[in-house]
């Protein structure tokens, strides 16, 4: 399970040759909400895998070749298939690699972890609004309070269903698919946002006692020291701490 630290690559560089018999690659950025759920699963599950990261601010000529939108994550197998869309990654690895299921077998529990992560996908272009505004010091509080109003669609969910994960009393796949975005809450500055909401809070914390959580979570200062090179558009930003 090499590399999740290892220094991006960008323009110039050399393309990595084939992928090794027996493992799958993910092309991936350290601070990436999204290339972090393929990564989770990837850990959950205990997939052989090789991470390279991608420098996204000087991305390398070859990348393009991998997805055409030069996003992350992507995976890439021995036989050269090539995945990207993080959700479509996990729900692939977890139909490919069948030891510990994430997503349910019964296709109505999947529906409905699929329907949670539809109700959910307003978060993500919420949170990066909100965190471009407070790294451009302007006001946020219109936006913090639609987040507010998406995350009480979470804790409706939760307290409906009377389970402390999203798909009932064990971690599963929706859990993991939703996860990063909670793992940025204090780095974001929206950690106030679910005082409102108990159980979705009690999720937080519980989420982070989970081991493959706990292995990949990075401190707040970390993501701090990374925005702060992001937003001045310094390529640096994807190797900080390194
Ligand atoms: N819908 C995509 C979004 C992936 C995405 O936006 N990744 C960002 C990094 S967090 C990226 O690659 N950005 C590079 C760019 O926008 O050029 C997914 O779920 O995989």
């Amino acid at each position: 399970m090499s590399g999740e630290s290892v220094r991006s690559l960008g323009k110039g560089s050399a393309q990595p040759g084939p992928v090794p018999l027996g493992v799958i690659r993910v092309y991936s950025m350290r601070f990436c909400p999204f290339a972090e759920r393929t990564r989770l699963i990837l850990k959950a599950k205990g997939i052989k895998h090789e991470v390279i990261n991608i420098n996204l601010k000087n991305k390398p000529e070859w990348f393009f070749k991998k997805h055409p939108l030069g996003l992350v994550p992507v995976l890439e197998t021995s036989k050269g298939q090539l995945i990207h869309e993080s959700s479509i990654t996990c729900e692939y690895l977890d139909e490919v690699y069948p030891e510990r299921r994430l997503f349910p077998e019964d296709p109505y529990e999947k529906a409905l972890q699929k329907m949670i992560l539809e109700l959910f996908s307003k978060i993500p272009p919420l949170s990066k609004d909100i965190l471009t505004a407070v790294q451009n010091g302007k006001d946020c509080t219109t936006r913090k309070a639609e987040l507010c109003k998406e995350f009480s669609k979470l804790e409706e969910v939760l307290t409906r269903q009377k389970t402390m994960f999203f798909g009932g009393n064990s971690v599963s796949m929706i859990d993991y698919l939703i996860w990063p975005w909670f793992e940025r809450l204090e780095s974001y500055e929206i950690a106030d946002c679910v005082d409102h909401t108990p159980a979705l809070k009690l999720w937080v914390t519980t989420m982070k006692k989970d081991p493959t959580v706990e292995a990949l979570l990075i401190d707040v200062k970390t993501y701090k020291g990374f925005f702060d090179l992001y937003f001045q558009n310094d390529p640096a930003a994807f190797d900080y701490g390194l």
